[in-house]
């Protein structure tokens, strides 16, 4: 496609498809649109983070990544949908209107172009990222086990050749290390959404403990109003229902995840989401779900967006 317009949403693309994506719509929407690089890859590849803004300075920001894991392919084709219904709304939708007058967006939609590179090319179940491990012919550690967040606890391998492996220490990968430093640094992220599939729950700290989050009455309150609004918002498209709570009761033990390190830096609404399906076609969900899957979870988006803006 030559612009973001012909650009078909309804199927899944390539690494090299969705970064040409990027660079149309940032050239397509000059004043609402930049493109950061927040780093590189193990094999050298740009993290890009989309960056919706409609000026201030470091204004309060809403952070959304998807694909951290790359065979979940409807998050990544998701996070494109999105990018594009945030440039198509900016001035229509009043709800995302009044977000964008006060906060920014950014929007990072291949949190993990080496796995996404390889799960086109070569094994299109891959998860991890492609770092190799000395001493191993194993490839890879899993990112979402690799967060300063009872890292090395229960919940994650300390095997290079696990599915979960955590890595040899916190934010040994690029991948994760980018965005630690880019949040630290930013200071100002008032939300921080990390989408996996699939399994259809909507979830928030911990996955490390079960020991309750910090302010937990209120907090686990507020979080159970938030979720409940998001999921009944998501439903009301299609029916498709989802869980949620807190990752631990709600999927499993997990240690190192991502979101209970932004949980633990001060980031309040801190949550993630398994989108479609519950395991009928798992990570190999057909095209014809793409669209569908995006335009329910931008619901879900939208009420935890507008819950932090008006907080
Ligand atoms: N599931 C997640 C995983 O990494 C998860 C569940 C999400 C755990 C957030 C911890 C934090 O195991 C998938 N499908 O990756
Ligand atoms: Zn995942």
């Amino acid at each position: 496609p030559r612009n973001t317009d012909s650009f078909d949403y309804s199927k899944y693309h390539t690494l090299s498809e969705i970064y040409s994506f990027q660079d149309m719509l940032v050239a397509e929407n000059p004043n609402l649109v930049s493109k950061i690089v927040i780093g590189q890859s193990y094999e050298g590849r740009p993290l890009n983070v989309l960056k919706f803004s409609t000026g201030g300075t470091n204004r309060p920001a809403i952070w959304i990544d998807t694909g951290i894991h790359s065979r979940e392919w409807v998050t990544q084709a998701s996070g494109t949908w999105f990018a594009k219904k945030i440039v198509t709304d900016y001035g229509t939708d009043p709800a995302l209107t009044a977000i964008l007058n006060n906060m920014d967006i950014l929007l990072e939609i291949v949190t993990n172009p080496d796995g996404f590179y390889y799960t086109h090319n070569s094994n299109r179940m891959w998860r991890k990222t492609r770092k190799p491990n000395p001493g191993s012919s194993c490839v890879g550690v899993d990112p979402n086990r690799n967060w300063d967040a009872g890292f090395g606890g229960p919940g994650a391998s300390s095997s290079p050749c696990s599915e979960t492996y955590r890595g040899p220490s916190a934010h040994s990968e690029s991948e994760v290390k980018s965005i630690v430093d880019f949040v630290k640094s930013h200071g100002n992220i008032k939300a921080f959404i990390s989408i996996h599939s699939y399994s259809q729950m909507l979830m928030y700290p911990y996955g490390y403990t079960s020991t309750p989050a910090k302010d937990q009455a209120e907090l686990q309150k507020e979080n159970l109003g938030i979720s409940t609004y998001a999921i009944t918002d998501l439903a009301s498209l299609y029916g498709t229902k989802y869980t949620y709570g807190s990752i631990i009761s709600t999927i499993y033990q997990a240690s190192g995840g991502t979101i209970d390190w932004t949980y633990n830096q001060g980031i309040k609404y801190s949550y993630t989401f398994e989108l479609r399906d519950t395991g009928f076609y798992g990570f190999v969900l057909p095209a014809n779900q793409i669209i569908p899957t995006a335009k329910e979870t931008w619901l879900a988006l939208m009420a935890i967006m507008d819950h932090t803006y008006n907080n």
